[in-house]
């Protein structure tokens, strides 16, 4: 199995900055702590988690007058956008920039699969998780970052959620195979342009010589042959393409390149297409770790027991005939068409979208628009997702809070309808994040009387 390996010289780069104090940085600093680099760490925060850091030295509550300490290597955490003050004095500083998954990667011994895309990467991850089972780990993204990973010196497979935020500055990741399930309107606040999203997704693939180990949705291909040439040729998906190297024929999933017979969808809970393909680029993921009798075991298990995780297209309750649905990890409009797919028929949604906007296109067929009966628009992005929808005759509502724009929805619920939150943007104009979003749905459904 190829599996090629950068690593740094660590007398070269004895003095590591970490940029960023959240989840990924302190992790990142713990580790160099115990690869014996000499560690500080900086946040523009004044509150900062401090467990487990006494041998960093740490300033808080930086501001862009102040300088960065010396350094001979800068580890930035994903959430600190090359653009903002502290990514631009670290590109001021001289030092090199590396961002945390980068820098975990090159203590990180085991075999490493990679999953990116704007949707899906959390429940890909997961799925090739269970197809591994024990003998694999989740990181990155997902939460728990590479860096604690490399810490636990863990040597089985580490499966990575790459997030394109931790891809920007890859040099030396090298995953054995990696998978990018799709690209559509996301972070369009950090980036200059939607290519420069999707370049930063494609270097997933960087280190990869094997063509046939980046495993690529079908409709990506243009993407591919941009960057890559058309010479070499990834491995394809498609739940709607049959030219793609693993297909769906609307029951079974078929794959030309791995010895894995037909795998039966028809009566699964994964049958839709957005989780067909993520179920096709996890097993073609796992089929570079396991052989085929332990990889058909594997898929088996996947199919008896993997449960879509929480927040995502969750049913949280079902009273008169009328659905209840929480999807507020739908940080997107591509991911909230995706709902609309698995649950929209003629008029029979009512849903609650809006939150932050990261800059993104709301443009929406025709054929979603007809599942809306009404949306209640939310969020600093009501107004611009309303201009676009209102154009072409959604029925759109404006709410001051979240609460009133559930509310809303359950009383205009008829028998048949289902009432969906899948805000297509991020919650963070008033929620810590989606799960907060989410269980405050959940708990409304569960206080409302029906
Ligand atoms: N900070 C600054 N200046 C800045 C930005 C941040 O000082 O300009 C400081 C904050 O004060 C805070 C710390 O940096 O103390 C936060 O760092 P961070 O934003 O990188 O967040 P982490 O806690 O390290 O979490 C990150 C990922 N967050 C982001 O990419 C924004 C988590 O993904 C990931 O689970 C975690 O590392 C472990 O790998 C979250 C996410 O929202 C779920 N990801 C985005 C998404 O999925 O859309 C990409």
């Amino acid at each position: 199995m190829e599996h090629r390996k950068f690593k740094i010289a660590s007398d070269i780069f004895r003095r590591v900055l970490v940029l960023g104090l959240g989840a990924s940085g302190r992790a990142a600093a713990k580790l160099a702590v115990a690869r014996d680099f000499e560690v500080s760490g900086v946040d523009e925060s004044k509150k900062i988690d401090t467990e487990g850091l006494d041998k960093v030295a740490i300033l808080a509550d930086w501001s862009p007058s102040d300088s960065l300490p010396e350094c001979d290597l800068i580890v930035v955490s994903p959430g600190i956008a090359p653009g903002s003050p502290l990514g631009l004095s670290a590109a001021a500083s001289g030092a090199p920039v590396v961002g945390e998954l980068e820098f975990a990667s090159y203590f990180v011994e085991s075999p490493i699969l990679a999953v990116t895309g704007t949707n899906g990467k959390t429940t890909t991850t997961e799925m090739t998780q269970f197809i591994l089972g024990d003998t694999a780990v989740v990181a990155g993204n997902i939460g728990k970052p590479l860096s604690e990973v490399a810490l636990d010196e863990w040597r089985g497979t580490v499966v990575v959620e790459a997030s394109s935020f931790q891809l920007e500055s890859v040099v030396g990741f090298s995953p054995i195979a990696a998978a990018l399930l799709n690209t559509a309107s996301d972070h369009m606040d950090r980036y200059s342009d939607f290519q420069a999203y999707v370049s930063a997704k494609f270097a997933v693939f960087n280190n990869i010589a094997n063509a046939s180990n980046c495993v690529l949705n079908f409709l990506s291909l243009d993407h591919w042959g941009a960057r890559f040439g058309n010479a070499s040729a990834p491995t394809t998906f498609s739940a709607v393409e049959n030219a793609a190297d693993a297909f769906f024929d609307g029951s079974a999933v078929f794959f030309k390149t791995i010895p894995t017979p037909p795998v039966d969808l028809a009566n699964s809970r994964l049958n839709t297409s957005h989780n067909v393909e993520n179920f096709m680029a996890a097993v073609l993921l796992a089929s570079r770790i396991l052989e085929s009798d332990a990889l058909s075991a594997g898929i088996d298990t996947l199919l008896r027991d993997f449960r879509l995780g929480a927040h995502r297209q969750e049913l949280v309750a079902e009273f008169d005939g009328v659905r209840y649905v929480n999807d507020s990890k739908a940080t997107n409009p591509h991911a909230l068409f995706a709902a609309l797919d698995v649950f929209g028929g003629e008029g029979n949604i009512l849903l609650i979208a809006g939150g932050l906007d990261k800059n993104m296109d709301f443009s929406i067929s025709k054929r979603h628009s007809k599942a809306i009966r009404t949306a209640f628009l939310i969020g600093e992005a009501a107004s611009k997702i309303g201009d676009a929808w209102g154009r072409i005759g959604v029925d759109c509502r404006f709410s001051a809070s979240f609460e009133t724009a559930v509310r809303n929805a359950m009383r205009s619920a008829v028998e048949g309808d289902v009432v969906l939150l899948a805000p297509g943007c991020a919650s963070m104009d008033m929620f810590a994040n989606y799960k907060e979003r989410g269980d405050f749905f959940r708990k409304i459904m569960l206080q409302t009387p029906f």
